[in-house]
């Protein structure tokens, strides 16, 4: 059979379609940074089945674009096609290639979960609720008694959000953590993260719930341990005083004993203003 005259041609076309995707996939840097333990988990098994799906595609448009090339009948040619019938040894092979793919994917995909959920020892892990309401973010923190409006954590700690919604169904997403969870009235859902890099993101809410669902964001500051501790004393002074001013002139109309300030632009605490 004619099985040489094919190979060459479509061994030129895997490697110029197989090129050009990998290039698509290498050349551009399509994943936000790294910024958890969870995340370079979640990363590798992306680009397994990324990788995966690109040399599946590769195979698939070289044989098609052949197929067209190589296969096409003059204009004038109404005719059927000779009959052909079943290909029991191919039939076999793509029966078995997507299933063991699906399965490796899918324990791979538990194994990952796990670990990500992994919950650290008592101490090294910080509870802290999150409250999400159309259009806002709020936080707490139920063992220091104080609110913020931005997610301050330190750098290296686990975080376990105990998370609550108080309208609709909302997501709690941090890219460069590469975890996400949903908020849902009436449950607590929880997420468990390790951020392992300092600096400043964004937590977005990544499920449509209403017209102000693009704006619905806030900050998550990851700081060093340091930092975070003075920020924590500061904020729990600043708690403290405005308790004992709402005491003084308790009946008088001088704002909130209701430690939660709303997450306002500044995005800082109760406090209004933090270093
Ligand atoms: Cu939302």
């Amino acid at each position: 059979m004619p099985r040489s005259r094919h190979t060459v041609p479509l061994l030129i076309l895997i490697i110029v379609i197989g090129a050009a995707s990998a290039a698509t996939a290498l050349l551009i840097d399509w994943l936000p940074d790294q910024a958890s333990e969870q995340a370079s988990r979640v990363d590798t098994l992306l680009w397994f089945v990324v990788w995966v799906s690109l040399a599946l595609f590769t195979v698939v448009m070289a044989v098609l674009l052949y197929s067209i090339w190589r296969f096409r009948v003059p204009e004038e040619d109404d005719e059927d096609g000779p009959p052909t019938h079943g290909n029991t040894q191919l039939e076999i092979i793509w029966t078995i290639v997507p299933a063991v793919l699906l399965a490796v994917v899918a324990v791979w995909a538990y194994i990952v979960l796990a670990d990500n959920e992994a919950l650290a020892a008592k101490e090294d892990r910080i509870t802290i609720d999150v409250t999400a309401e159309q259009f806002a973010w709020s936080f707490s923190y139920p063992d220091d008694n104080i609110a913020s409006g931005d997610l301050r954590v330190p750098v290296g700690k686990q975080l376990e959000l105990k998370m609550r919604a108080k309208d609709v169904i909302h997501d709690f997403y941090v890219t460069e953590w590469k975890v996400k969870q949903d908020v849902v009235p009436g449950i607590t859902t929880k997420l468990i993260v390790d951020p392992d890099k300092v600096g400043t993101y964004q937590i977005i809410c990544a499920e449509l719930c209403g017209v102000g669902h693009g704006i619905m964001r806030a900050r998550v500051i990851v700081m060093e341990q340091d930092d975070y501790e003075s920020w924590l004393a500061d904020a729990k002074r600043e708690v403290a005083q405005q308790a004992a001013a709402a005491n003084a002139g308790s009946g008088s109309d001088s704002g909130s004993g209701d430690a939660a300030g709303s997450g306002d632009e500044g995005g800082t605490t109760t406090t209004g203003e933090t270093p």
